[in-house]
């Protein structure tokens, strides 16, 4: 039997990351794209924890269907770990990666511990509430200035001290090898016969699973393509 799992983005790049690793196993991994318009779930939790597993549970019960989706961010402990949860809004809602990292630099000018890490929290959860969570962190400094043109966030200021490089000079391959969330990702492909198994008897408990319509803000979306 095929499962299907939703991964709660409509970024394309995610979505084929996740297929490829996942290939090998009897799970059809869809994007939220494929369903039709469904509201943006507000990242408010104060940990990754929370963000992942509230975007997991949202799609999951929105759809019917288990659900993936991942937070992650950077953590600097002279900041008392900002920017953190608020990673991709630092400098205010939709900054730029510029204006993020621009902020990161003036609040860590003249601070001499310059100790960082990234941390990805990826969180698989069914329609019921059960959800499972995988970590991954990466620990490296903040540079005084940004370096290399690869990756996207705050990849140019941070330094990777095993490869005397930033994130940001690091080939996607050789990122995904020690990043946050490759780590994290290695770890749920690791476990993903367990966790196909956790899925079917859960979902069998909690048969069957509908979409719950009272998620939506706007329901202007065909009944028809999702029941
Ligand atoms: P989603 O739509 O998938 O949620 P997002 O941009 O919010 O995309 P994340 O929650 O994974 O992505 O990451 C939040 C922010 O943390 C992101 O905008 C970056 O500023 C930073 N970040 C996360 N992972 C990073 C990485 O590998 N390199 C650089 N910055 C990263």
């Amino acid at each position: 039997m095929v499962t299907i799992i939703v991964l709660a983005t409509r970024n394309s790049g995610k979505i084929r990351e996740f297929q490829q690793l996942l290939k090998t196993f009897p799970v059809e991994i869809k994007g939220l794209s494929d369903f039709g318009p469904i509201p943006e779930v507000e990242e408010d939790g104060e940990t990754f924890d929370d963000n992942a597993y509230k975007k997991a549970l949202f799609t999951a019960k929105a759809l019917g269907l288990p659900a993936i989706a991942d937070d992650s961010g950077l953590v600097v402990e002279a900041l008392d770990g900002a920017p953190g949860v608020q990673s991709a809004r630092y400098a205010g809602e939709n900054a730029t990666d510029r204006e993020n990292i621009d902020k990161l630099l003036m609040e860590m000018k003249d601070r001499d511990d310059r100790q960082a890490a990234f941390q990805c929290v990826i969180s698989i959860a069914i329609p019921s509430g059960p959800a499972l969570t995988y970590e991954g962190r990466c620990e490296g400094q903040i540079t005084q200035e940004p370096k290399g043109a690869s990756g996207f966030g705050y990849d140019p200021v941070f330094f990777y001290p095993e490869f005397n490089k930033t994130f940001a000079e690091l080939s996607s391959e050789e990122k995904n090898q020690v990043s946050h969330r490759g780590k994290a990702l290695k770890e749920v492909v690791a476990e993903f016969e367990k966790i196909i198994v956790w899925l079917e008897s859960h979902l069998a408990e909690a048969k069957p699973p509908k979409p719950d319509h009272t998620q939506f803000e706007h329901n202007d979306w065909s009944k028809d393509k999702m029941v």
